[in-house]
């Protein structure tokens, strides 16, 4: 029977100017915070370390890349590796990778208590754009800066627990909680950065963005059977406002915490993953009930075609 404390670091915005090391003090403050509070392993968003950059058009690549980590830890980043090791909290966050042979991803770390990274996970469903847009009330350029993850969705157990990541729109996609379901998930993490306000539809505001975050989350959580931690990049960031709306989900589908503001915060809940076997051993036997000879098209087909 495991049990762990999960806890989820909202982060409220981060502006263009702020350095690296500004970010970081502020990681650790989250991180000091929750383990105070009793949090053994800590989410924090996407792109945790700087600014939501994808906003921004640049035609410049020096300019892009420095938006990018070359290696992690880093000099800048090293402080919250080792305070999270010293607290004995497992972390997981987001971050811009510049590879060694100069690929560029939006990717997600995965530490055990010791603060050694264990996983690493590059968002496979990118969303956005890879031009300048001039009708959109706001640009979302990720399909500019970033390639599509090519690791896959993979498990690790960590502290006993089965984890995986997951990052931001791919939280949308029943896909990516199903093929970790099918590797015995527990626990999914994904952070995010999601704009108050729909680009393409001005009149998507907030509230309809929470909702739908929330459904896809919680459904995910519910039909895998899996803990959810999702966690928001918040506030209004270079002028332009994001959600926040992080929750912890349990295996059931109900939200035990959720955050209440746009700025840092800690959210957390005990996490008793023994609760994870119940849905996995009857109305999601994945063994039992799945017709794999129906789903071929989940991966033969990309978009939808109607020829009726
Ligand atoms: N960073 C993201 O992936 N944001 C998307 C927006 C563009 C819809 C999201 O799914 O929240």
């Amino acid at each position: 029977m495991t049990k762990l404390v999960v806890g989820g670091a909202q982060m409220g915005p981060i502006q263009k100017a702020d350095s690296r090391e500004l970010v970081v003090a502020r990681m650790i403050a989250l991180l000091e915070q929750a383990a105070a509070q009793g949090v053994q392993m800590l989410v924090y968003p996407e792109l945790a370390l700087t600014t939501f950059f994808p906003r921004w058009y640049m035609t410049d690549q020096a300019e892009v890349d420095a938006w990018f980590e070359r290696e992690m830890p880093n000099p800048a980043t090293l402080p919250l590796f080792r305070r999270a090791g010293e607290l004995g909290v497992a972390i997981s966050f987001g971050y811009a990778e510049l590879t060694p042979e100069g690929r560029h991803f939006n990717s997600s770390i995965l530490t055990n208590r010791a603060g050694e990274i264990i996983g690493k996970y590059r968002k496979v469903h990118l969303p956005g754009h890879v031009e300048y847009q001039p009708t959109r009330g706001q640009q979302h350029l990720e399909k500019r800066y970033f390639e599509p993850g090519d690791l896959g969705f993979n498990v690790w157990r960590n502290e006993g627990v089965v984890m995986g990541m997951a990052i931001c729109n791919d939280r949308r996609w029943p896909e990516t909680y199903r093929c970790l379901g099918l590797q015995g998930v527990e626990l999914v993490t994904i952070g995010y950065n999601t704009p108050s306000v729909n680009g393409h539809m001005k009149s998507e505001g907030r509230e309809e963005r929470l909702y739908h975050s929330e459904l896809v989350m919680t459904s995910g959580a519910y039909q895998n059977a899996t803990y959810v931690v999702g966690v928001a990049k918040a506030g209004v960031e270079d002028g332009y406002p994001l959600m926040g709306g992080s929750i912890i989900v349990d295996p059931n589908g109900f939200v035990l915490a959720r955050a209440a503001g746009e700025g840092d915060e800690i959210i957390l809940a005990e996490c008793d993953f023994a609760k994870c076997a119940f849905g996995k051993t009857t109305i999601f036997n994945f063994a039992e009930h799945r017709r794999i000879e129906h789903y071929g098209r989940i991966t033969a087909q990309t978009g939808a075609v109607v020829d009726v």
